[in-house]
């Protein structure tokens, strides 16, 4: 089942949520800022023990003062003209996440608008591989709960109509 929420990920109070981070995993802004900020140092701390992520892949790690259990960190394509891989590593984000939380047991997953932020994404190009490999994940994989939860406008009203 996939639910739209408009509002801040970090107040998901499901299993995991996805965080759009940098191939650091030492945080940053948007998103990554917010969900640092709000799960404590200790997050940080875990981070660093990761040695990094490449675009289009996932790592999972425990979640401290959020109320969901994991955070999966991915990391999404900067976008520059479309030709250059960028839909397959932002499909790729979508994709491992998912599957990361298959592996871990995970019921419930809340996912941000992966690059489309500082990272300069087109969001309704975004909006339908997200949402399309969230579908094709699905149709496989049908017990889990996926959550998109919009922060902008815009993005928002791209997923009311895809959805
Ligand atoms: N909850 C949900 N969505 C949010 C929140 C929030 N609290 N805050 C922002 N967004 P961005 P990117 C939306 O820039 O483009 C970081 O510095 C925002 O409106 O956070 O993947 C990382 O460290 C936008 O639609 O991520 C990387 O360096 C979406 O989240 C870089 O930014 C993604 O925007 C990653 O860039």
């Amino acid at each position: 089942m996939i639910h739209l929420i408009q509002g801040d990920i970090t107040k998901f109070e499901g299993d995991a949520i996805v965080n759009a981070a940098n191939s650091s995993l030492l945080g940053g802004g948007g998103v990554d800022g917010a969900i640092h900020r709000a799960a404590g140092p200790e997050l940080l701390q875990e981070c660093r023990t990761l040695g990094g992520c490449p675009t289009g892949e996932a790592k999972l790690t425990g979640a401290y003062k959020l109320p969901c259990k994991y955070v999966i960190h991915t990391v999404g394509p900067i976008y520059r003209d479309g030709t250059r891989g960028e839909p397959e590593a932002l499909k790729n984000c979508y994709a491992n996440s998912l599957k990361l939380a298959l592996k871990h047991e995970v019921k419930s997953i809340a996912f941000p608008n992966i690059s489309t932020g500082v990272y300069g994404y087109p969001k309704e190009e975004a909006a339908q591989i997200a949402v399309q490999t969230v579908k094709d994940f699905l149709s496989e994989h049908p017990g889990l709960e996926v959550s998109f939860y919009c922060f902008d406008d815009e993005n928002y009203r791209l997923y009311q109509q895809l959805l």
